[in-house]
């Protein structure tokens, strides 16, 4: 009995002495956080990837989320736990006080502004709202460091866009190309460029643009054209009908993945001199041809009948009609074609698109196939 005793209190000494010798040596070997860094936009693709980046780069990650009546938090919720180095605060693109104060108490050493409206189709709706949150936005947050006396301690990201170039002056577009933008989006990030510039030859802030050219992956926005295609996709195989209803299909894209252009943010603010870089493939595609692509991906073979918004593909096996055009998703000034020219972020930052646009593709597909058919699992639970 004692001896049993003896042994079961020996246990439990040794278990409390193991665990707290595991966790001791573990917290030894966890390096403290080499820097700190403040993201606005971290909900969206982009942020949800650049933290993951910067985490693994041992950041201390601060993002801005916006009030919501339900949580959208969903691309981040992986990293939520991680709760001595990933840190969320309320805030607002359009509420200097929240910015100013954020950067005042986080103190960080990189702030990248990836925050915006960033739906050219719905800017025509809400052209001032967009011009709020994506050309005052920045400034907001630009000000702020500069009133905090911060200029010369925080670098700073700003997430221009191809879209500057809209009714292109030359193929391809480069950093040296003159911008025509076609949309409020467009003529926001424009004023948002232009301060970031302002900024930097005005009060010497390290303030760069990375002028990236349309990136998308598996947490790309619903309501963007290739993820709305991939979810069509994978809707049609999970279905075996539906109809995918879409605006301009020969409209053109330089389309690269997320997950490879977040490095080039972050390359951007490691140099000796903040600069300005265009981040793309080099490669062009239309609409149509992700269309097709995609749905070879299911093995569908598309024909096409029918001409400019009468037109429709059917599936060549069945005859069913599987993509029609709905004219609300024509743009009252269309940005009919974008090629970017990378080689100076090549060249400087010796940054070069790792994923090819098969590769994205066919990643986009599957993932899709793979949320559709867990939803239908879901949505096809019998009653009882
Ligand atoms: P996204 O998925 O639409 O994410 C936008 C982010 O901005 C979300 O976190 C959103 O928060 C936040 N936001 C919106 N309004 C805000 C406000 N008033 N205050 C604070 N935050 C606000 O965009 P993305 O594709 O990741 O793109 C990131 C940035 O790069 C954007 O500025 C976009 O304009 C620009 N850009 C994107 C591409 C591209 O192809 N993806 C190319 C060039 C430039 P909620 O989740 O609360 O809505
Ligand atoms: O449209 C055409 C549409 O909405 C691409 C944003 O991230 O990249 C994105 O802007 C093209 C356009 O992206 C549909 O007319 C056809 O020509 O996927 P999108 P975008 O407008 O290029 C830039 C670089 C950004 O900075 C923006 O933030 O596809 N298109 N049919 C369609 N587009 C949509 N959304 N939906 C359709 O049904």
């Amino acid at each position: 009995m004692n001896m049993s005793f003896n042994c079961f209190f020996w246990n439990i000494i040794l278990s409390v002495l193991v665990t707290f010798q595991l966790s001791a040596s573990s917290a030894d070997l966890r390096e403290a956080p080499k820097k700190k860094a403040l993201i606005f936009g971290i909900t969206g693709q982009d942020g949800a990837y650049l933290s993951g980046l910067l985490l693994e780069k041992n950041y201390e990650v601060h993002g801005v989320i916006r009030p919501a009546s339900l949580p959208n938090t969903d691309r981040i919720k992986q990293y939520i736990p991680l709760n001595d180095r990933f840190f969320l605060h309320y805030g607002d693109l359009t509420d200097s006080i929240s910015i100013t104060n954020l950067i005042q108490t986080i103190k960080p050493e990189e702030i990248y502004n990836l925050g915006a409206q960033s739906h050219v189709r719905i800017s025509f709706d809400l052209p001032e709202y967009t011009a709020q949150v994506d050309a005052i936005g920045p400034l907001r947050i630009l000000e702020a460091i500069r009133q905090l006396g911060l200029a010369d301690k925080i670098r700073f990201y700003q997430a221009s866009t191809s879209e500057l170039y809209g009714l292109v002056q030359e193929i391809p577009q480069s950093e040296v190309t003159p911008f025509y933008p076609r949309s409020p989006y467009g003529v926001a990030k424009l004023l948002a460029f232009w301060m970031t510039v302002n900024y930097r030859e005005a009060y010497g802030m390290y303030a760069c643009n990375g002028i990236l050219f349309n990136h998308e992956s598996p947490l790309r926005g619903e309501n963007f054209v290739t993820r709305k295609i991939t979810l069509g996709v994978a809707n049609y195989k999970k279905e075996k009908t539906g109809i995918l209803y879409l605006g301009n299909l020969d409209s053109k894209r330089d389309w690269g993945f997320a997950k490879d252009y977040v490095e080039a943010m972050w390359l951007m603010l490691q140099q000796e001199k903040a600069d300005d870089y265009v981040v793309a493939t080099g490669e062009m595609h239309s609409v149509r041809e992700f269309v097709e692509l995609a749905f070879k991906e299911i093995n569908v073979e598309i024909e096409w009948h029918g001409e400019a918004s009468d037109e429709y593909g059917i599936d060549i096996a069945t005859g069913q009609t599987i993509v029609a055009i709905d004219p609300r998703y024509y743009r009252p000034s269309e940005v009919e074609l974008l090629i970017g020219n990378p080689s100076k972020a090549e060249r400087v930052l010796n940054w070069k698109p790792k994923t090819s646009f098969q590769q994205l593709l066919k990643v986009m597909v599957e993932a899709d196939c793979k949320l559709v058919a867990e939803r239908d699992l879901f949505i096809l639970k019998p009653l009882k």
